[in-house]
């Protein structure tokens, strides 16, 4: 029996391939956050403003690693009672990803799957979006293609378009059925569970307001990276038994030098791998 969802839920969610919505916090705690990630992420990029032509270590990857509100989301205790319902109790942050739509934004994101660019083993890593604004329909929401986990992994190829959110424009060369997408609208401080193999995307912001997230990719502590290069991750939950990623340390202020060396370390063996691993992406 679970700990937060229930067997219809867990048993929803391995049909379907997601989950949603759930509550993490109360509206009031996602409106903090959220100014926190203005606040935060403004005098990050004054900091370091991005190097055209160069790779530059984005505040929007990774964010748990230089600023106290993210650290608190990814360890957030609801989401990590669902989660490990889903993969057991040794939970690590592979990845995160800030998904920041802005109003009246043509940005999208393309029918993918999660797997394809992580380089993971096995396929059991679990994305937990988390809103902090409203996340609609009409503000350019997740949509879901329920069941397309089952197909296991699809080939995708890059599609270079500057409205599309990830780095090369990953798409999936299947055929899709778009008409059969359900959109997972949530409200700030909720949340939705998604497989790492179901197809998902999300249209632009026709709304008024900016469309934010925190798209946080949790695996259970077996997974292992299937390149060479070795990886780290965050430890939120029981322990790091199969040793496959050097361990992270949590940011004990904004930005501070720590902080910012491990995100930049972090970020680095990204780059590293995906260079090893041309599939895998930086970004998501
Ligand atoms: O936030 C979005 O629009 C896309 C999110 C996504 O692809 C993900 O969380 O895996």
């Amino acid at each position: 029996m679970g700990r937060f969802l229930d067997d219809a839920q867990v048993a929803a969610y391995r049909h379907d391939g997601y989950a949603s919505p759930f509550r993490a916090v109360p509206a009031v705690q996602a409106e903090h956050w959220r100014r926190e990630l203005e606040r935060t992420t403004g005098a990050f990029d004054a900091a370091f403003p991005k190097q055209p032509g160069r790779r530059y270590a984005s505040s929007r990857m990774k964010p748990y690693l230089l600023f106290r509100w993210a650290a608190e989301m990814v360890r957030n205790p609801a989401v990590l009672d669902a989660v490990e319902d889903l993969v057991g109790p040794d939970i690590l942050v592979y990845h995160t990803t800030l998904w920041w739509k802005p109003a009246g934004s043509e940005a999208f994101v393309p029918w993918h799957q999660d797997g394809t660019y992580f380089g993971l083993a096995p396929h059991e890593h679990v994305t937990a979006w988390v809103a902090l604004t409203p996340s609609t329909p009409e503000s350019g929401c997740v949509t879901i293609l329920p069941g397309t986990q089952r197909q296991g992994q699809l080939p995708h190829v890059d599609k270079p378009d500057p409205a599309i959110m990830l780095s090369r424009g990953q798409t999936v060369a299947a055929e899709v059925d778009a008409a059969a997408g359900v959109p997972i609208p949530l409200q700030p401080g909720e949340f939705s569970l998604h497989d790492t193999l179901v197809l998902h995307g999300s249209a632009p912001n026709r709304s008024a307001h900016d469309r934010i997230g925190l798209g946080i990719s949790y695996i259970p502590a077996r997974c292992y990276h299937t390149g060479p290069t070795r990886l780290s991750a965050t430890l939120v939950r029981g322990e790091n038994r199969y040793d496959h990623f050097d361990l992270e340390p949590e940011p004990q202020a904004d930005m501070d030098a720590a902080a910012v060396a491990a995100h930049l370390d972090s970020i680095g063996r990204f780059w590293r791998a995906s260079e090893l691993m041309p599939e895998m992406s930086l970004v998501h």
